[in-house]
């Protein structure tokens, strides 16, 4: 046989072994076999590198990279709304039913507790995989997601797709790893979901090929496929068709109650799974149904993720720990003896505020009830009851700043004590980490223990002064030298050129998170635009009420704030709105779609919409300018009608996008 033939007859046979063992789990061969195969392989690759395949299963383990890519998804990947009781579930159902009929199909699956990530594929061939990140972009991670063999390499027909699911580490891999950490005197994961992370995080590939890691892949966009499925059921079975892992535990549900039996189902059996689940995700099951229902802001409204009930604990609350956030704002932090909760050794939880202590009477001593909670710290929820309560000390709101002195005050319309002075150094030391964290402008190497020295040391006193740091200052902290200088320079310089919205974000401006950031970058376009807008004008803002309004305002009026933005300008910090904007032709239209669209899917008109300069919005309002009516529209299509908004035909759509 010839050498090629025998090389393409290898890589067929040892991904169909691994299909069958990582996807299927169901080993078709011995080790020694498959081993055998294996160095068979490299050996005639080695022999003759140009006979090398695209999915050659040797080229999983690559090397090392410097660093991970930021990558603009092609599509952006929303959230999920959450619910937490069976209730919501009945609610969102009926609400449904009201506007579709009972003809309504849901599908419930497991929501897997591990990481979001996308993978792209170009003919058949696996091109590129990049996490979530904030659903804009996400980093690119394509050489480690290779060494997932739950991941083809190469489709079982050549189509070109987006898949999203989520990658995981099975539960009893996680346990031996941390075993074996705790053995080496390394890193111990709180979680099988950080280990994942961790494991993907990993810039040296050879590393994230030692982990146990496979994925369940729960959503496509198919770009150019054999086949084009009519609901999100079909779609998972051709997913599974083309070689991706798919969950077992899906159903297809015809009312909420179905749902709920689900839930209810899996909420004990979840515990004998061999990986993490944290709820259940619903889904609407028909596309046509799908689309018509279209988006928030955030999160599909033909989806919800319903969360399981947290696990609880109790343990000894020891004492308070007081910390001061970027905003001023003062918060207890209880200090607990250690106990594990869902997996995770926890000696810290949050507490809101004092009025919270007082209302529910603890007291250092106490026995409380902590819980898992979507944050990274857990909250302490209840005092159990116990003799030694009563004879306890209750503890007192402090009346001064722990960091600066300053007297603490209540504000009206807002829970908790805030530290009001300016210059207070946790508070700013608080914002300065900010700063540097990974959803503001993300420097990776500006820690918050590099940003306290910084401080004490009096170098840095606000945002801009980051950039004015030569490499040679960074050999003045403790434990520097030139490598790790160069470091932190190096990556303090690199942030320079960042988005708009990141910079927003930075900025710990009041009531303005990285939601709030992003629609502020995308309806002002340019800081200049922003800082020369009124009250008013952000206050069309979707999610912008008069007091957010005013405080951004407000942020862009202090003379010391323009100060610092003007220095960070001239210091070569360039925020810039990212723009898919090519033409003004549809300038100031607004769009609704309804229905389906033949020649295109909905993300890509409105794409096409968005890149001419106009609008797409879900709801049909008298602001509206055409309803693009598909198949089988929706009521969207009757409200037009009703407030006599012109509506276009498919057709009549195309030619106005010059096609
Ligand atoms: N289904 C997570 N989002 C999911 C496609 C939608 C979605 C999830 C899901 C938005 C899971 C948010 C991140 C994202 C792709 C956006 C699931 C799970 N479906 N089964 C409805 O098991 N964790 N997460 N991923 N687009």
């Amino acid at each position: 046989m010839q050498t090629a033939e025998r090389i393409q007859e290898l890589v067929q046979l040892i991904n169909k072994y691994n299909h069958l063992y990582y996807v299927e789990e169901t080993p078709a061969v011995s080790d020694f076999e498959y081993d055998n195969l294996f160095a068979e392989l490299k050996n005639l690759e080695s022999e003759h590198p140009e006979l090398v395949l695209p999915d050659s299963p040797t080229k999983r383990v690559g090397g090392i990279s410097e660093k991970f890519e930021t990558y603009k998804h092609k599509y952006r990947l929303y959230s999920l709304d959450n619910t937490y009781t069976y209730e919501d579930i009945e609610k969102w159902y009926e609400k449904l039913v009201q506007e579709y009929g009972s003809d309504l199909e849901l599908v419930a699956e497991l929501k897997i507790d591990g990481l979001a990530i996308a993978l792209t594929y170009e003919n058949g061939l696996f091109t590129r995989g990049v996490t979530r990140g904030d659903g804009i972009e996400g980093e690119d991670i394509t050489a480690n997601l290779k060494t997932i063999k739950a991941i083809p390499l190469k489709l079982t027909k050549p189509v070109s797709v987006e898949v999203r699911g989520e990658i995981y580490m099975p539960v009893t891999s996680f346990e031996k790893l941390n075993e074996e950490n705790l053995k080496n005197g390394e890193k111990v994961f709180a979680n099988p979901r950080n280990a994942a992370s961790g494991s993907l995080r990993q810039l040296d590939s050879r590393i994230t090929a030692k982990r146990d890691l496979s994925m369940f892949c729960y959503t496509a966009i198919i770009e150019n496929g054999d086949y084009k499925p009519q609901n999100h059921y079909d779609s998972l079975m051709y997913l599974k068709e083309l070689g991706f892992k798919i969950n077992p535990n899906i159903r297809v549900c015809k009312n909420g109650q179905e749902v709920i039996n689900y839930c209810k189902e899996w909420e004990f059996k979840r515990h004998d799974l061999n990986y993490a689940t944290d709820g259940v995700v619903v889904k609407v099951n028909q596309f046509g149904v799908q689309e018509d229902l279209g988006f928030t802001a955030r999160a599909p409204k033909w989806a919800t993720a319903f969360k399981f009930p947290p696990e609880e604990v109790s343990t000894k609350l020891e004492g308070i720990e007081l910390s001061v956030g970027k905003t001023g704002a003062v918060t207890p932090v209880a200090k607990l003896t250690p106990v594990s909760l869902a997996g995770s050794v926890v000696s810290r939880a949050s507490l809101y505020n004092f009025d919270e202590i007082k209302r529910l009477d603890i007291r250092i001593g106490d026995t409380v009830l902590i819980k898992k909670a979507a944050e990274i710290i857990p909250k302490v929820i209840t005092v159990l009851p116990s003799e030694e309560h009563d004879h306890l000390n209750i503890i007192e709101p402090p009346a001064l700043c722990p960091s600066c002195g300053s007297t603490l005050i209540t504000r009206m319309g807002e829970t908790g004590l805030f530290c009001e002075n300016p210059d207070c150094p946790a508070k700013i030391i608080s914002q300065l980490v900010f700063w540097a964290s990974k959803d503001a402008m993300n420097i990776d190497k500006l820690g918050p223990a590099i940003i306290e020295q910084l401080y004490n040391l009096n170098m840095v006193r606000d945002f801009s002064d980051f950039y004015a740091l030569k490499m040679e200052d960074f050999l003045k902290l403790e434990l520097f030298q030139e490598k790790s200088a160069a470091n932190v320079y190096n990556s303090i310089q690199g942030s320079k050129k960042t988005t708009l919205a990141r910079f927003l974000t930075a900025l710990s401006i009041k009531f303005v998170g990285k939601e709030n950031a992003n629609v502020l970058a995308q309806n002002f376009q340019s800081l200049e635009n922003l800082m020369r807008a009124s009250i008013e004008d952000i206050m069309n803002l979707d999610g912008f009420a008069e007091k957010t309004a005013t405080e951004v305002y407000n942020y862009f009026h202090n003379e010391q704030n323009v100060a610092i933005i003007k220095r960070l300008l001239l210091l070569g910090v360039v925020p810039e709105h990212i723009s898919m904007v090519k033409s003004d032709k549809l300038k100031d239209m607004v769009f609704v779609l309804t229905g389906t669209l033949n020649s295109m899917q909905r993300r890509d008109a409105e794409q096409r919409i968005a890149e001419m300069g106009g609008k797409s919005s879900s709801s049909v309002t008298k602001n509206t300018t055409y309803v693009v009516a598909g198949d089988s529209p929706g009521s969207k299509y009757d409200k037009a009608l009703k407030l006599g908004i012109k509506i276009l035909s498919e057709d009549e759509f195309l030619n106005i996008l010059g096609d």
